[in-house]
């Protein structure tokens, strides 16, 4: 198991020398451009081959008569580099397309063999390779990373009894109960089919059309408007397995289970006003997020959670645990930490792992196994037919990234790229071969289904048990701090304000008004539509469920810094003492910062040090950072002042409610941006190097939402 981290850009392989091969000469020095990139340093490197072996002399010019004339056919170089250019991409995902991947492990923390025979939960401290791939489900591949979206949580762990994948998100229920209606669910919120917009977002008709028509999506409705679906980066979400499932133990006895990812810096999301522009000036922000934290050796991290209950929970909870527009809550059913997930090493190659990835949420070891759920059982089909379809080839379980890390031996062969056929003559069984007839079946160690009586008419009919739509989701919105209330309503007013029908805003808020009374009149305001009558219900909401803290993101922030990132805006002549003091207090808080000046070449501090920048300040705006500086001397805060890029790096950070630190001469631009009579307990001047620490603590909090009601005119409202 690799336990080192790979800094970005360092690849673990180098390439194949040819033997022998001494570049004589490259093209760049043929033609006389002798550049310094276009030397061939040190005499032996790896020559330029075609796909078939052939060494390549020319990889510039095609072959032609004369210099002037046409393209000869007989140039196979060209003719086989061109072909494989032209058939680089494989379908994307239909949905979860945009997506980052990471290699790490599992670590077991406590054994569940009483409840499981599954290996992997058998010895404490032993480690089992994992991949996590992240997503978003809406936006196509190169869209970008802060849609208001669910995001996708699938790890697979390369267990020593096969591959078990855990294809879950970062909220714990889904918009429907039946597998029948993804299609329509997605089409909805993919961009319409005759305009082919908009992309990666829900805040269009067809989207809020197809919900109100769908009552049971509203619980999880209440999950995707809220901050949950606009997380600062992947690393500080939680997953879920999302269905129940279910362990079943050496004789075979089940108990069922849902799944948990916590993760260890805690739970923090973004502004939506935030959001909105970190799209544009970093579309990439939670993959460069994640890149960069594995590079720099500070490793993801998340406990692996279980909440196991048997069948007598299951009949007196309040709802069907096979419905997964549901969830237990933890106070109901305990989470019981087993293991954790360090993520600790960057992919090699993007296409080959994080694209080539096959989930499949059938992929479960012996010792768990499925529910009735029946998105579940719908997905268990889904999976294996869209690897097909997208990787081309029912071999797709050659390719290293989805091959088991376990000992494989079956009777399937040939096919589209097959790596692996069966050695020797039998290629069936039973067979009378002996030991030469190749794997046997093993009833002892071998996968068992568990023995679930099922009985009743064949029917195309929902469960009365699944009927209650607006109980939890209600259960959600009352576990909500005021703040993450109000993002919420904000988050349905924007949405709505996107659709152009009124009669689709209006049949939402028919629906919220089951959920809570206030929340449907404040999003009915906000829309300036009048109330519209409550919806049509199947069953009356249950008004009694009590609030669960573990719903809310700021009830479960990290309380300290680590993890996060300062914006620094400095100048020539910034107080070096105090800079210095800054980085130094970041470090000691296990947090980065990144240095933005007016030019990327950095600035002099005022003992003459000098200090390079990552960002220059147009494209370094304060909605990259979690909370920023700003250390100038007068005369940089003259110019900063002047500065419409720095303005918006103040305004942007007091706005969303971020902690700024500033040295005294930075009042200078916090007048010309509008903020000097507004400065309140998030504002904290920096009079010296000792206020540093103090500072960083201070930032612990993340935000200063209360500074929310003075900055929006919804919340002053
Ligand atoms: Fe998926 N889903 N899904 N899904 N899903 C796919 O499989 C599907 C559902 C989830 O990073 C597809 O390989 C159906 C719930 C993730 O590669 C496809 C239904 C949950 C990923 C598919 C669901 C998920 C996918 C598209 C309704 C949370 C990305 C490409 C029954 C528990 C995995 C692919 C990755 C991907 C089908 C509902 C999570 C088409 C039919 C519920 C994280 O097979």
């Amino acid at each position: 198991m690799a336990s080192k981290g790979k800094k970005p850009g360092e690849s673990a392989k180098t390439a194949p020398k040819a033997p022998g091969a001494k570049i004589e000469t490259s093209y760049a020095e043929r033609q006389g451009a002798g550049g310094e990139t276009h030397q061939v340093a040190g005499g032996e490197v790896a020559a330029l081959t075609t796909a078939q072996g052939a060494p390549v002399a020319d990889d510039q010019n095609t072959l032609r008569y004369g210099a002037r004339g046409p393209a000869l056919l007989e140039d196979f170089h060209f003719r086989e580099k061109i072909f494989h250019f032209d058939h680089e991409r494989i379908p994307e995902r239909v949905v979860h397309a945009r997506g980052y991947g990471a290699h790490g492990y599992f670590e077991l923390t406590k054994s569940l063999s009483k409840v499981t025979r599954a290996d992997i939960f058998q010895r404490v401290g032993e480690r089992t390779p994992a991949f996590v791939r992240f997503s978003t489900v809406a936006g196509s591949k190169g869209s970008f990373d802060l849609a208001r979206d669910v995001r996708g949580f699938a790890v697979k762990l390369y267990t020593k009894e096969g591959n078990w994948d855990i294809v879950g998100n970062n909220i714990p229920v889904f918009f429907i109960q039946d597998a029948i209606k993804f299609p329509d669910l997605v089409h909805s919120v993919k961009p319409a089919p005759d305009r082919a917009f908009p992309q990666a977002q829900s805040a269009h008709d067809n989207f809020w059309d197809f919900i109100s028509l769908t009552p049971e999506s509203f619980h999880m409705i209440m999950w995707t408007m809220s901050d949950r679906a606009i997380p600062r980066s992947f690393r500080f979400m939680e997953g879920f397995g999302v269905h129940t499932f279910r362990f079943l133990d050496a004789k075979d006895r089940s108990t069922f289970v849902k799944f948990h990812w916590k993760p260890k810096l805690g739970l923090q999301s973004v502004a939506w006003n935030e959001a909105v522009k970190i799209n544009g000036a970093d579309p990439d922000f939670h993959r460069r997020d994640l890149w960069d934290a594995i590079g720099s050796g500070d490793f993801p991290e998340w406990e692996l959670g279980v909440q196991i209950f048997d069948e007598d929970f299951a009949e007196s909870f309040a709802f069907d645990v096979l419905d997964p527009t549901k969830f237990i809550p933890e106070d109901e059913v305990p989470v019981q930490v087993v293991g954790r997930l360090v993520l600790d090493r960057a992919v090699d190659n993007f296409f080959a792992e994080t694209e080539q990835v096959a989930f499949c949420t059938q992929n479960v070891p012996p010792g768990i196994d499925f529910s009735n759920d029946p998105l579940l059982q719908g997905r268990n089909f889904s999976y294996l037919d869209t690897q097909l379809k997208r990787l081309g080839s029912p071999n797709f379980t050659h390719i290293p990234i989805n091959a088991p890390k376990c000992p494989m031996a079956h009777f399937q062969q040939d096919g589209h790229m097959a790596m692996r056929n069966p050695q020797g003559r039998a290629n069936y069984e039973p067979n009378s071969w002996g030991a030469e007839g190749g794997p046997r079946e093993d009833p002892a160690r071998g996968f068992r289904s568990f023995a679930a009586e099922e009985t009743g008419p064949k029917t195309r009919l929902r469960p009365e048990s699944f009927a209650d739509h607006y109980s939890q989701a209600r259960q959600f919105y009352i576990s909500q701090t005021p703040i993450e209330q109000k993002h919420l309503v904000d988050a349905l007013v924007f949405e709505l304000s996107k659709c152009e029908r009124p009669d689709i805003r209006s049949r939402v808020v028919s629906h919220l008004r089951h959920i809570d009374g206030s929340l449907a009149a404040t999003v009915a305001d906000g829309l300036g539509l009048p109330l519209p009558e409550p919806a049509k219900a199947a069953r009356p909401t249950i008004t009694d469920l009590p609030p669960s803290d573990a719903l809310s993101i700021v009830r479960n922030g990290p309380g300290s810094f680590a993890g996060r990132k300062l914006g620094i805006l400095v100048t020539d002549g910034a107080d070096a003492a105090l800079f210095t003091a800054l980085v130094a207090a970041v470090k000691k808080e296990k947090a980065v910062h990144e240095v933005v000046a007016p030019k990327i070449g950095g600035v002099t501090l005022s003992d003459g040090t000098k200090v390079a920048a990552q960002q220059k300040i147009d494209g370094g705006p304060s909605v990259l950072f979690d909370a920023v500086a700003v250390i100038a001397s007068k005369d940089g805060a003259t110019l900063l002042a002047g500065d419409a890029a720095a303005k918006d790096f103040a305004t942007d950070a007091f706005a969303h409610c971020k902690f700024i630190g500033y040295s005294s001469e930075a009042m200078a631009l916090f007048e010309k941006a509008g903020l000097a009579d507004d400065l309140d307990e998030g504002c904290i001047e920096l009079t010296g190097a000792r206020d540093a620490g103090a500072f960083l603590k201070a930032c612990g909090a993340l935000r200063l939402w209360e500074r929310e009601a003075r900055v929006d005119l919804d919340a002053a409202a």
